[in-house]
């Protein structure tokens, strides 16, 4: 009898928890939520996706956003608040189109907003904008932040109140077209053999608006120390870096796109190298699968998407379900699913 219990808690602890949960918001199209606490309240930056008629294509073309609302909840499921727009593409000087995930910060007594846009020539770039309040409304910066470039920024404060903006994203994301920081409007798809393209890191600046050294690519590396190539693609870095820690490791979760797991990779450092881990979210309903993990009143949580509302991959619509760490450090993996 005690072999069987035994043997039905391991498969059970092996096996991913799956869950149901329901959209957060469902008067408006919501993705990509990054989530933070602030003042004691959870607030979640996400895209706000809609139909803007814009045709499908490979480089993500249909996800073509043009303003952002903030969200904010005091309890997980409790009632959330949509603060309204907090910033529209028609006041940054420098937008051309696509607002894609943004991710926000608190340092200097107010709130910085880092988001991603295509700019006047359609090269995507990061951008950054200012308010007294988490909720916003934002003033964008006149340019976007210098030297940087990609998407979905996401902005992690380090213990000794140092901030890392993590990015980066292939395909539509465009972070293939960066090879030493410099653009190649040509910039080929890496082929299956060669290593995967790594995701991006850069230590923010006290003014919180500029880098304060070189953009540096990340290491992500299987368990024997090795880089995937671009074939590994159920585990190579594809776009939604997040950054969390725990127990004093850095946890590097991140989407694998094209085989859509959220997986993560730990390390000692800020900058990596990160070792491959796991899958913390399998694949949800919907192509795209981007996350944020925060700590709220000693829970950790997973703020994902998927597309239970439209079944449209355009239109998606964010969700939250609780997360556990293992005594050894590793993550339950969790398994959304729609009926
Ligand atoms: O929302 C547009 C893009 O879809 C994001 O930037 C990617 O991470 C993917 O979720």
């Amino acid at each position: 009898v005690f072999s069987l219990v035994m043997l039905l808690a391991f498969s059970l602890a092996a096996t991913a928890q799956k869950f149901a949960t329901t959209p957060l918001v469902n008067h408006i199209y919501t993705a990509d939520p990054s989530a933070h606490v602030f003042n004691g309240r959870i607030y979640i930056y996400p895209s706000h996706d809609i139909e803007s008629g814009t045709a499908e294509d490979d480089e993500g073309g249909h996800f073509d956003m043009k303003d952002y609302h903030i969200l904010s909840m005091d309890a997980i499921g409790g009632k959330v608040t949509d603060h309204g727009v907090a910033l529209d593409i028609k006041d940054i000087p420098w937008a051309g189109r696509q607002l894609w995930a943004p991710d926000a910060a608190y340092a200097n007594s107010k709130y910085y907003l880092y988001f991603p846009v295509k700019d006047k020539s359609d090269v995507f770039r990061i951008g950054v904008a200012t308010s007294d309040k988490p909720e916003g409304p934002f003033v964008a910066e006149k340019q976007p932040i210098a030297g940087s470039y990609s998407i979905d920024p996401a902005v992690f404060r380090d213990d000794d109140g140092s901030f890392y903006m993590y990015f980066g994203g292939i395909w539509g994301g465009q972070l293939q077209r960066w090879n030493n920081n410099k653009y190649n409007a040509a910039g080929p798809l890496r082929r299956p053999e060669e290593q995967a393209v790594l995701p991006r890191v850069a230590k923010l600046a006290k003014d919180m608006k500029s880098f304060a050294g070189e953009v540096k690519e990340i290491k992500l590396v299987d368990e024997n120390g090795k880089t995937f190539t671009e074939k590994q693609n159920d585990k190579r870095f594809f776009e939604a870096s997040w950054v969390h820690k725990y127990n004093g490791k850095y946890y590097f979760s991140y989407s694998t796109g094209d085989t859509h797991n959220i997986c993560y990779a730990v390390g000692d450092s800020p900058y990596g190298p990160f070792t491959y881990k796991g899958i913390v979210l399998n694949p949800v309903k919907g192509w795209t699968n981007h996350h944020s993990i925060v700590e709220f009143k000693g829970k950790w949580y997973i703020f994902y998407h998927d597309v239970e509302l439209s079944g449209k991959t355009h239109l998606r619509n964010i969700k939250v379900t609780e997360i556990k760490h293992n005594a050894d450090g590793t993550i339950q993996p969790v398994s959304a699913f729609v009926d």
